[in-house]
């Protein structure tokens, strides 16, 4: 099958860029490019570029620039709002190529990564100088730097270190017309005019591309402890996250999820459970220099509302508590292709938030099923909704409404992306949205970046 035409002059010279074994147009190539992890979100692509290094990204794009060709930067395809798929016949440009590592800075804490470096392994790499690269996630594998940057990503430990904006020092980057800008010296203390790393750090694609970035590592933590609990409501299960936040300074996580996904999971993967059948369970952990099982044990004991509790004897028993909260996606996803609606709450409402959150989806769609889980640490909440079609929006319409009105973020960590354009006016103000157009127009004035994305 072929995809949507590219100028046979255009193509000739993106080969003789990237070479042509490097530059996919064959359908059985292209497709799992042109297709979100969720299903959702799908397009086709004339051409697939797959770069080696920052001098063919900008070949790159200012052959495409200059061709009036638009281009969807993509890194590891994780995302989850149809960000980094070709939504109408753009080129593709994958960044996984651009793998290099430098060397750990042990002085600074800090290393350089290429856009393609995977979140893994630039843990992996970290920990040989006992360091630990902070945001963590479940698509640890496949999810790269450059993804990560451009989407500002948060995952487990934003209650602990903040999202990927907090760990980031620099960046290389490649401007829509293929100029690239650079500034990766990692220097503390840089008060050198416009934050350009934390400019494009969320702009999702849109003003530039990613190819490297200078990274902040933390301490790697000597012991890992984690605990499964159960409560009988939500607002129990925040009032203990709060009371834990203040309790323990080395809380590296606490994340919730509900009976449903609990026994979705189990049943799923044939796993047996843990503790009795509550209606909530919170995975907390606690990460330090020395071993924090007293502390946790002494703070999950004095928790108000606690139903029952287990606690991760050792590194195995920890994995295996965690993956009951890490396979809610996946398992999800396994009824077909869910609406994700990544929400931030303040933290007075997040308890009455699922009640309110399914009488909303109720009312617009009877038949769905709603699945809320997240990172309680910070109000993040995860509801994705099976049931409606893939292009049937009106949940999403009415969810994220509500969400703005109280008073919550329409997205917390996933971006805009594609899924939610429509709402971004919910959470920012005329003026902000003039801004964002002001800078877009300035940095990509052809168009050519990610052009249905964000504020396309
Ligand atoms: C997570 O926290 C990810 O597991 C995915 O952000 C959330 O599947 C989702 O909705
Ligand atoms: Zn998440």
């Amino acid at each position: 099958m072929r995809g949507p035409a590219l100028p046979t002059d255009v193509l000739a010279e993106l080969r003789g860029v990237v070479g042509a074994a490097h530059v996919l147009t064959d359908a059985g190539r292209r497709l799992g490019y042109e297709r979100d992890w969720t299903g959702r979100f799908s397009g086709r692509t004339p051409a697939v570029l797959r770069p080696a290094d920052v001098d063919e990204v900008a070949a790159v794009l200012a052959c495409c620039h200059e061709a009036g060709v638009a281009v969807v930067p993509q890194g590891g395809n994780t995302g989850l709002v149809g960000g980094g798929v070709p939504l109408r016949g753009e080129v593709v440009l994958s960044l996984t190529r651009l793998d290099q590592l430098g060397p750990v800075d042990p002085l600074a804490a800090q290393v350089t990564a290429g856009a393609g470096v995977t979140l893994a392994r630039l843990d992996a790499h970290a920990r040989s100088s006992g360091l630990a690269y902070a945001v963590d996630l479940a698509a640890r594998d496949s999810a790269t730097v450059g993804g990560t940057v451009a989407t500002n990503a948060g995952g487990l430990h934003v209650v602990r270190h903040g999202a990927t904006r907090r760990q980031l020092l620099g960046v290389e980057a490649v401007l829509a017309d293929g100029r690239v800008v650079s500034h990766l010296a990692g220097l503390e203390k840089d008060n050198t005019g416009y934050d350009l790393a934390g400019l494009l750090c969320g702009s999702e694609g849109t003003l530039a591309v990613v190819t490297a970035a200078r990274l902040r590592l933390v301490p790697r933590p000597a012991a890992s402890v984690a605990a499964l609990c159960t409560f009988a409501t939500v607002h129990d299960a925040v009032a203990a996250a709060s009371d834990w936040r203040r309790r323990m300074p080395a809380l590296s996580a606490v994340e919730f999820f509900l009976e449903d996904g609990m026994s979705l999971v189990c049943d799923q993967l044939g796993l047996a459970r843990p503790l009795a059948a509550a209606p909530v369970y919170v995975v907390v952990e606690v990460a330090d220099r020395v071993d924090p099982t007293e502390e946790l044990l002494a703070a999950v004991g004095a928790t108000a509302g606690l139903l029952d509790a287990v606690v991760a004897g050792d590194e195995r028993h920890r994995r295996e508590l965690w993956r009951f909260r890490e396979e809610q996606t996946t398992a999800i996803n396994r009824l077909g292709a869910p609406h994700k609606l990544d929400v931030t709450l303040p933290a007075g409402v997040l308890g009455d938030f699922p009640a309110l959150v399914r009488e909303v989806v109720h009312a617009v769609a009877p038949e769905a099923r709603v699945w809320l889980f997240g990172h309680l640490g910070d109000g993040n909440v995860h509801v994705n909704v099976t049931g409606p079609a893939p292009d049937d929006d009106r949940v999403d319409d009415a969810v994220l409404r509500r969400v703005a009105a109280l008073g919550g973020s329409i997205s917390a960590e996933h971006g805009i992306g594609t899924a939610k354009r429509r709402w971004l006016h919910l959470t920012r103000s005329p003026e902000e949205l003039a801004v964002f157009r002001a800078l877009k127009d300035a940095l990509d004035p052809r168009g050519i970046l990610n052009p249905h994305v964000l504020v396309g």
